[in-house]
């Protein structure tokens, strides 16, 4: 099973229960102290958890370019990027533990495998035309995403998205802007820009999550207003909006079956590989272990730090309770 299936609490039809789908179906927004169906809880926990996770574990393949950047003036932009996505899981982290969980909890839970992150962070970036593609597509995937997110149900999560979908369309610019030089660049180069999209376009597509007939979770996170849309229409709308752009590149999309369809007003494109899909988010991609394990590195060392400035904090609150 590749789904962790958490109760979604469906059956719950106490008066209580149905008083918080009224609220949800009037477009109001649920904050921590209200009551929620125990299934609401744990979904959010669940997708706000595992959103955060992608943030930290994002991180690593943009990292890994921190000191090979080819100009100072990239090498800080990538540095401010990288940083972001620090802040972005701050505020996820932030917006999950208003919902009973804590971040070492939740930290745990990735570091032992119990919780997912984005598959698309298992792929390796082998070039510099990668960053490109890394802040086009993957940035461009995830703000489709996280664009109606904002919109979603709970009030924290929603406020969080806000802020993050800003940065998110600066990181999409900076992944085209680079892709642009790349692109117009030397032979070397447009070739680089084109190996990277053949490589990041699939792995794009399956950020979405599976194919509407296999998703399990979708019906009652949409039902609760967590999920806004379906992976599917998520999928049709990023593949219409980035076509064009891979076509001002100069670049091809590495899908001999996509064509413009009149009729339903959106290109047919092909699915990714399922199985492959499936085979990342068990744990097999191919960095999987290889970022569980920086991750795991990154915990097990910078234990000293949190054990310091929690000693910190004691000493400080012990202080005041003396003055006082
Ligand atoms: N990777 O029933 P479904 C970012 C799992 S961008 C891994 O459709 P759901 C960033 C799913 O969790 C990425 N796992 O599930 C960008 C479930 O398994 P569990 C983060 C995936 O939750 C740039 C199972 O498959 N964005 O952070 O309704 C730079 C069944 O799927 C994936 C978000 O998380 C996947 N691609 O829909 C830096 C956005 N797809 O949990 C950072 C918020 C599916 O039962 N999340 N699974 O074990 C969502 O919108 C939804 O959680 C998803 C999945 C659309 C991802």
């Amino acid at each position: 099973m590749y789904a962790q299936m958490v109760e979604s609490g469906t059956s719950d039809d106490s008066a209580e229960a149905e008083a918080f789908q009224r609220r949800i179906d009037a477009g109001e927004k649920i904050e921590p102290k209200d009551w929620m169906p125990e299934g609401y809880r744990k979904t959010l926990i669940r997708q706000i958890g595992q959103h955060a996770h992608s943030e930290i574990v994002g991180q690593l393949p943009e990292g890994n370019w921190i000191t090979r950047a080819p100009t100072l003036e990239r090498k800080a932009i990538l540095l401010a990027k990288v940083q972001d996505e620090a802040g972005h899981g701050l505020y996820l982290y932030c917006a999950a533990e208003t919902l009973g969980v804590s971040r070492d909890e939740l930290t745990e839970m990735l570091l032992d495998g119990r919780m997912k992150y984005s598959s698309i962070f298992n792929y390796p970036t082998l070039t510099w035309a990668d960053m490109g593609a890394v802040g086009w597509l993957v940035d461009g995937a995830a703000i489709m995403n996280q664009v109606p997110l904002q919109r979603t149900s709970y009030g924290p999560y929603s406020r969080a998205m806000i802020r993050i979908c800003k940065e998110e369309s600066f990181h999409q610019r900076q992944g085209f802007d680079i892709m642009m030089k790349m692109a117009n660049g030397t032979e070397a180069q447009k070739k680089m820009a084109q190996d990277a999209l053949d490589r990041f376009w699939y792995p794009s597509l399956m950020m979405f999550g599976p194919s509407d007939k296999d998703s399990v979770h979708s019906a009652q996170s949409m039902a609760w207003k967590i999920k806004m849309n379906t992976n599917d229409e998520l999928r049709q709308k990023f593949v219409d909006q980035t076509v064009p752009q891979a076509e001002y590149l100069g670049l091809a999309v590495p899908d001999p079956d996509l064509r413009w369809n009149e009729t339903k007003g959106g290109y047919d494109f092909s699915e990714p590989d399922w199985s492959e899909f499936f085979e990342v988010i068990k744990g097999n991609g191919p960095c999987n272990r290889e970022r569980l394990a920086a991750r795991n590195k990154a915990w097990d060392e910078g234990k000293w730090v949190r054990d310091a400035m929690l000693a910190h904090a004691r000493k400080k609150r012990a202080a005041k309770m003396v003055a006082e």
